[in-house]
């Protein structure tokens, strides 16, 4: 079998396209809008995208197109961490390049960005493209965490692009990504490249969404798989009835997968990393709140349960993320004296004589292993690699030591055994939801569209999403609209604002007024696998999350 049997199938799967695009794709013209304005920082942000401020969003109505037809070769870069429904994004504009002209060429920039700074590249035919559609994954071209940001990347962009005759880039990624690639916009027309940049909303973590991109891709996907996960071990729990399940979801730093996840399978606990950092919990606290309900439920009999944790929590409780940012300068500061210290034990006592006596006590409190993973490399971006951090144990450890001291003081009678979990890289993968197929597929051909339209500076949009797809819109937002002014390493910088879970949002406020029941009763529910096949309410489906936010 050189294919599984779902694979097969779903290769015929034709996803669904809003209805403006399933016209003929030369009768489809692009309407303009009004000016836009960035969402904070208007003077600072103008200043810098001279070129690409205040665009006009754009929306897509029926009449002739002149231009779309033109021949043209097209570049296409996937960025940072896979999301399920990459290869469809790259399936939508592939299909829709060629609908425009047979001529068309699409580039596959291989390995992420660093694919077109050594221009290295694959170019996408019908065959290869074949055994891709409607699969997880992003090894169609393969993706990487190269940034592109500075002025030589971008001239050896333009380069690279002028010998292929590519005239425009789809980039696909993350909020980092898609600000990259508005600095990028901003570049080609400043320097009169005749190069056009398109972004498209990727990323499992469901930080990368606003007012106008309601979700970025892939979370659809990666949060029903966990969801499954969860429900089985669920019911695991409440057959053996002998274990409290410690779950670790990714997310790096929005609690957005644990919330919808917690929506979906109604556990005893959902820590959310917004309300810690917003309440200034300790992580004390934190321990301590997660032991009064285990020994809630052990007066009703119960010595079992389900707690979900956000992947980024360490960075919001305050005097972690205060000690992170004195290790992180330390790091820096101190790099090479540092490294010269090759033992993990060295290397703590390093940092914990250096480090200011608050942080050193923070500090002091984790468990060695603990330490040592915060002392771990930090990702390109700077950060602490939080999906390396044993978040689950380390509160499956405390919890227990606490439920020690409350046994001794008669205030707790139950067992405590626990069993801890991470569900990441298991989820990113997956064949993609019907959702998921069907929006990314939208997203890349609709990025053809805006292509097709001369513009340049904007990231594909499909909305309506909580709706059927007949339903939904597609259009274009210019990525300067997205943007306000932040401090990135130590400097001033325009991004897109990232999205962290609100808590004056409507599914957090769902979860909030729900979860003093789900921490004492059982509540669980089981959402099983993700189905591709029988009634659009199972398998259409989208997030409890989207439905809430859209009112439904
Ligand atoms: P993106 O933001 O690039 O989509 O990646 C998100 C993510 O999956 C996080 O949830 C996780 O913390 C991180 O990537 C893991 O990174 P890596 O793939 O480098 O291990």
């Amino acid at each position: 079998m050189d294919i599984s049997p779902l694979q097969r199938v779903r290769y015929a799967y034709q996803p669904k396209l809003p209805p403006i695009l399933k016209e003929n794709i030369a009768d489809v013209v692009p309407t303009l809008g009004e000016k836009t304005s960035s969402a904070t920082d208007q003077d600072a942000i103008k200043s810098l995208f001279p070129h690409t401020y205040g665009l006009p969003r754009v929306s897509f109505s029926k009449g002739k197109s002149e231009k779309i037809a033109q021949k043209r070769n097209v570049g296409v870069i996937l960025s940072g961490g896979q999301a399920p429904g990459g290869h469809n994004v790259i399936s939508g504009l592939f299909d829709a390049l060629k609908a425009a002209n047979e001529q068309n060429t699409l580039y596959g920039f291989k390995g992420g960005p660093s694919g077109i700074l050594e221009d290295s590249y694959k170019i996408i035919d019908s065959d290869y493209l074949q055994a891709y559609r409607n699969t997880g994954g992003f090894d169609i071209i393969g993706s990487g965490r190269t940034k592109l940001e500075t002025e030589a990347q971008f001239e050896v962009c333009a380069q690279v692009c002028k010998k292929h005759e590519i005239t425009a880039l789809v980039i696909i990624g993350g909020d980092d990504s898609n600000t990259n690639a508005a600095v990028l916009a901003e570049y080609f027309l400043a320097k009169g490249h005749g190069i056009q940049a398109i972004g498209c909303p990727k990323t499992i973590d469901g930080d990368l969404k606003n007012e106008f991109i309601e979700v970025s891709f892939g979370f659809d996907t990666a949060t029903k798989t966990y969801s499954e996960l969860i429900g089985n071990i669920e019911r695991d729990a409440n057959s053996a009835k002998k274990y409290w399940h410690f779950i670790k979801l990714m997310g790096r730093s929005a609690s957005h997968i644990a919330l919808e996840c917690a929506l979906e399978t109604q556990p005893n606990i959902c820590l959310v990393s917004e309300e810690v950092e917003a309440r200034k919990q300790s992580l004390v606290s934190i321990v301590d709140s997660i032991a009064q309900a285990v020994s809630k439920r052990a007066d009703n009999g119960n010595n079992f349960g389900v707690v979900l944790i956000p992947e980024g929590l360490v960075e919001f409780i305050p005097e972690i993320k205060a000690l992170i940012e004195e290790i992180n300068h330390l790091l820096a500061k101190e790099e090479a004296a540092f490294n010269a210290i090759f033992d993990t034990t060295g290397r703590i006592s390093f940092v914990e004589s250096h480090l200011s006596k608050a942080s050193a006590t923070a500090f002091s409190v984790l468990p060695n292993e603990i330490k040592a993973q915060l002392l771990m490399d930090r990702d390109p971006h700077g950060n602490v690699q939080v999906s390396r951090i044993e978040t689950d144990k380390l509160l499956a450890e405390m919890v227990e030591v606490r439920l020690k001291q409350m046994k001794k003081d008669g205030s707790y009678k139950g067992k405590f055994s626990w069993m801890t979990h991470f569900f990441g890289y298991e989820g990113r993968c997956a064949f993609p939801t019907n959702f998921d197929a069907d929006y990314c597929y939208s997203l890349g051909y609709n990025a053809f569209m805006l292509i097709g339209a001369g513009l340049s500076g904007y990231l594909s949009s499909v909305t309506n999403l909580s709706q059927i797809s007949d339903a939904w819109q597609a259009g274009g937002i210019p990525i300067t609209m997205m943007m306000n002014m932040e401090v990135r390493h130590g400097e001033k910088k325009p991004v897109i604002k990232k999205a962290l879970v609100e808590l004056e949002g409507e599914p957090f406020k769902y979860f909030a007024s729900h979860r003093d029941k789900w921490a004492i009763e059982t509540c669980f529910t089981y959402p099983g696998a993700v189905q591709y096949f029988g009634p659009a309410e199972v398998c259409d489906r989208t997030t409890v999350t989207l439905a809430l936010e859209q009112g439904n």
